[in-house]
């Protein structure tokens, strides 16, 4: 210790202040997740989209990260973009989950597509989705293997407000 030198001392506790004014500017709040039950569609032609919804009842925002699956060689998160009346596809680095809101990944707008499923994603099978996320801990959930049109149904049942043409994959 030096106590002969105060300004050492100012210097360090303004350090400290200036640390506690940049963690204010992080992230506020505490995310709360959960996760509904999952479907996918049986694949065509090399790839299936799972429906899922995550809803965040903290008061912190969150994002997902990433989706693993051992289904599949992969899971991409994607947005749905209507572009001269064009539906394409673009790929995500992450997808927000606000605070307060639930957030529905399905054909149509956000969505998950598993890429390469291998021959456990048939009609009647499930298999285990893993869910990373940049501030809460992982979430792992089964997801049940359906046709299409079933999940096609299954996922706008629960939100008919939402009026997105469905995705061509
Ligand atoms: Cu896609």
């Amino acid at each position: 210790m030096t106590p002969s030198c105060p300004r050492a001392a100012i210097t360090t506790s303004a350090v400290l202040l200036l640390l506690a004014a940049l963690s204010a500017c992080g992230p506020s709040g505490t995310p709360e997740l959960s996760v509904s039950p999952a479907q996918a569609a049986v694949p065509t032609s090399g790839s299936s989209q799972i429906v899922v919804a995550i809803t965040n009842d903290g008061d912190g925002d969150d994002e997902l990260v990433e989706a693993t699956t051992p289904a599949a060689l992969g899971v991409e998160l994607h947005v749905t973009e209507i572009e001269d009346d064009r539906a394409t596809m673009r790929e995500l680095d992450t997808i927000p989950l606000p605070a307060g809101e639930t957030t529905r990944l399905r054909p149509g707008g956000l969505h998950l597509m598993m890429v390469v499923p291998d021959e456990t994603v048939v009609e009647g099978g499930t298999f285990d989705l893993t869910l990373r996320f940049d501030r809460s801990d992982d979430v792992t959930v089964p997801v049940e293997v359906v046709p299409l049109l079933d999940l096609a149904e299954n996922s706008f049942d629960q939100d008919s407000s939402d009026e997105d043409a469905l995705d061509e994959d």
